[in-house]
């Protein structure tokens, strides 16, 4: 079924006409209400009255997580605080979070785009949809959760955790589909068979993966695991939340709402922007956002654009899947870590160096993050005691910056490899 298919099924002139005048709106709104974009705009020379077709869009300047770490908490949001009515946030590059603000009108916007969504993956109103995305800062639960909602579904907000009740909820409620990132699919399999119920047993037939990138070997472990159709949808909060893109039936590529975000690839170094079919670093702007519009915001995520249409009907160009990024920002448990963020709480605790080391790993299907730390020579001691107050401090700050728990571990001043080079800071052996 497709949700809406005036604008899933546009001809491309008509597609075009709309994502111009809006643009054009957008680009006044943001210069007049933005002081960043006005100061952006006027750097590089742009009257807002210039933007006369889609190329122009290229003229406009990036904007990066950088400029929204700048402008924190509001100072990017083009709509008065007083209509904004949900604030979200993701991980920031350093302590501070990415903030990012809905209207009424965005929160419909943002319903019917995961309405759109999660119709394409195979939801209907005869599903019950069991959420285990945490319900807070984090977009991913609120947005499917609403989003299935106007779809028809039964919403079984379960969120994260306690795994053995995930279980039971299943078997109970007769959960038909799960939203959850890949991984957690894998473990809540894994955990099942500990329990003693096989997954293939349960009625889920259909999964709406996304919020990290896996692989089409982990697809197909997880379709073997639960008998069940994995699909991917990709989304960021900077731009909406999950319903950016999404695969349909046919799942070849993650069909993009482009009447909502227009889309781009570029080539990272340069930024010149790339034919369809290239591999580069996607680039979008927000063409119906009120309260946090962005305008040519980089991802840094490496994907390829497919404009061919589908054999599902729909018109939209399509994304390949995202396999890896452009920067150091890794994915645990669904949750956006940068090795800055880490380095900041280091910096910040007395007895702790800023030469560290992050290993993440997969035990089972879980991913674990842990930290080496050197201790400071001047606090290096052989007192026990010591040493645990600076492992338990890192570790409770890493858990309130990161929101999820690491591990810590204190090592001997310079035992750290030092490097010539860029310091080799990660080692992912999840890879
Ligand atoms: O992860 C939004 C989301 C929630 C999407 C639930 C899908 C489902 P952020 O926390 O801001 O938002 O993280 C965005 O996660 O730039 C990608 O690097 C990565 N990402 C999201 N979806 C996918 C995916 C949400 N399907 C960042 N495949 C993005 C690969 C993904 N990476």
């Amino acid at each position: 079924m497709i949700w809406d298919v005036k604008q899933e099924c546009m001809q491309r002139s008509e597609l075009e006409e709309l994502q111009l005048s809006r643009l054009q709106e957008l680009v006044k709104r943001v210069y007049e209400r933005v002081p960043f974009y006005r100061h952006s705009f006027d750097a590089a020379g742009i009257d807002p009255a210039s933007i006369t077709s889609l190329e122009d869009l290229q003229r406009l300047p990036f904007t990066t997580k950088e400029d929204l770490r700048q402008n924190y908490p509001f100072q990017m949001f083009a709509a008065d605080m007083d209509d904004v009515v949900r604030i979200h946030a993701s991980s920031g590059t350093t302590g501070k979070p990415t903030v990012v603000g809905y209207t009424a009108q965005d929160l419909e916007v943002w319903t019917e785009s995961v309405a759109r969504m999660v119709t394409q993956a195979g939801i209907t109103r005869r599903d019950r949809v069991q959420v285990c995305f945490g319900y807070g800062l984090f977009t991913g639960a609120f947005g499917l959760h609403y989003g299935l909602e106007r779809a028809g579904a039964a919403v079984i907000p379960a969120s994260t955790g306690n795994t053995q009740k995930q279980i039971m909820l299943m078997q109970d409620f007769g959960t038909t589909a799960l939203v959850c990132t890949p991984s957690y699919a894998l473990h809540l399999g894994e955990v099942a068979l500990e329990m003693g119920v096989n997954p293939l047993d349960l009625p889920i037939r259909l999964g709406l993966f996304g919020a990290e990138p896996w692989t089409e070997s982990m697809r197909s472990e997880i379709e073997h695991l639960w008998g069940i159709k994995a699909t991917d949808n990709y989304g960021l909060s900077e731009l909406i939340g999950p319903g950016v893109a999404g695969e349909c039936e046919c799942r070849t590529g993650m069909h993009i709402s482009e009447d909502h975000f227009l889309v781009e690839v570029i080539d990272p170094d340069s930024g010149a922007v790339l034919p369809y079919g290239a591999e580069g670093e996607l680039v979008f702007t927000t063409l119906t956002k009120d309260a946090f519009p962005v305008i040519r915001y980089r991802t840094k995520d490496i994907s390829v654009l497919y404009p061919e249409k589908c054999a599902c009907g729909r018109t939209t160009v399509r994304m390949r899947k995202v396999l890896g990024r452009t920067d150091d920002m890794l994915i645990i448990r669904g949750i956006n870590v940068f090795p800055s963020q880490i380095e900041t709480v280091l910096i910040g605790v007395e007895g702790a160096s800023p030469h560290y080391q992050i290993i993440v790993d997969r035990q089972g299907h879980l991913d674990s993050l842990e930290v080496l730390v050197e201790v400071s020579s001047d606090n290096f001691s052989d007192k026990y005691k010591e040493l645990a107050l600076i492992q338990a401090k890192l570790q409770e700050q890493l858990r309130s910056i990161l929101s999820i728990s690491a591990k810590v571990r204190l090592v001997e001043p310079k035992t750290l490899e030092r490097s010539v080079g860029k310091a080799q800071r990660v080692i992912d052996k999840r890879r």
